[in-house]
């Protein structure tokens, strides 16, 4: 879950203190999703896929629910073995779905979950292993770029990446290309990505969904900067920051935003940084990217796959789309 553009070979706190220090030095300001998943930061993000207003996850349920026979069918072809690697795992709700199902009909897989919520991973982990003890199941706590070597690595299986959940929506669209494209370099001639895209569709029913009535959203947002208090020693007042969402119909981007309520410097001691912050200014902390079906057919022939099977929900709404290299 989240973005994931950043240095993976640094820790996760000294990758924080980096992002921190040149992203609050930046105008504007700007601190990337990927921080967003401590473990409040999970629980409140699995949260928001229940909520009424957060229609991606339902809609991704409903494709997974209805597809999930020919899913297979496209990963095993006469029942050839394959590897399943999810980039992003999170909680791996909907990945259940087809790891039931897979099961049930005696498939011959292995389950990879990746993911960098420790927490999200533990979790998905203890309960994939006591639902089906006899699946082989091979989690890495790490980033997608990490993730990628695992993808290189040479079987005889067949390997089908599992990105769900519009996690690539999260990615600036120079970086989706240059994923996609690092993705191709890996894999093999056969092989699979499945990817979870958020489409395009009446403006208000996305930015409602940025913008939950419960707002849980908000907290989600404003919860990077309790991490950023414990982790680094800052002392953000959440109160004094509110949560701001803007959705472009043009672009197809919704971004999030934390904006300060009024004149305030804040000190960040483990950085030895102050920074200043006008009544109004902003703190640019996601995209979140909706795609037309051109966008996506433009994005797999600009890397080198072929889409070979297009899932949507009943409303339209969503994407699980098939690329083979
Ligand atoms: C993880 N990612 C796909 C979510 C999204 O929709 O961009 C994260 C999120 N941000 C706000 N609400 C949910």
């Amino acid at each position: 879950m989240g973005a994931a553009i950043v240095d993976s070979q640094l820790p996760e706190s000294a990758a924080l203190a980096d992002e921190v220090r040149t992203g609050l030095q930046t105008t504007p300001k700007r601190l990337s999703s990927r921080f967003f998943y401590d473990a409040e930061g999970s629980r409140l993000f699995a949260e928001i896929m229940h909520s009424p207003d957060y229609y991606l996850t339902r809609s991704e349920y409903e494709i997974l629910e209805t597809h999930k026979a020919d899913m297979l069918r496209q990963f095993s072809p006469g029942n050839q073995p394959f590897e399943l690697v999810e980039l992003g795992a999170g909680d791996g709700l909907k990945t259940k779905i087809l790891l039931g199902f897979f099961e049930s009909q005696k498939a011959d897989f292995t389950y990879a979950p990746i993911d960098i919520s420790a927490d999200a991973l533990d979790g998905l982990v203890a309960d994939v292993r006591r639902q089906w003890p006899d699946l082989q199941v091979n989690p890495r706590h790490d980033d997608y770029f990490s993730a990628l070597e695992l993808l290189s690595q040479e079987t005889d299986n067949r390997k089908v990446a599992l990105f769900l959940g519009s996690n690539i929506g999260n990615f600036a669209p120079d970086d989706a290309v240059d994923f996609y494209q690092q993705l191709h370099d890996r894999l093999q001639p056969g092989d699979i990505v499945l990817t979870g895209f958020d489409l395009q569709k009446n403006p208000a029913i996305i930015h409602t969904a940025y913008n939950d009535r419960e707002g849980l959203t908000k907290a989600f947002n404003l919860n990077l900067l309790r991490r950023i208090n414990r982790e680094l020693e800052a002392n953000f007042d959440l109160d004094a920051f509110d949560h701001y969402e803007t959705y472009n119909p043009e672009n197809g981007e919704a971004r999030s935003y934390l904006v300060s309520q009024k004149v305030q410097t804040v000190t960040i001691k483990a950085l030895d940084m102050q920074v200043p912050f006008q009544p109004g200014e902003i703190i640019h902390t996601e995209i979140s990217r909706k795609f037309s079906r051109t966008q996506i057919e433009q994005l797999a022939q600009q890397t080198g796959f072929s889409v070979t099977a297009w899932f949507t929900d009943s409303q339209g709404y969503f994407a699980d789309v098939v690329f083979e290299r």
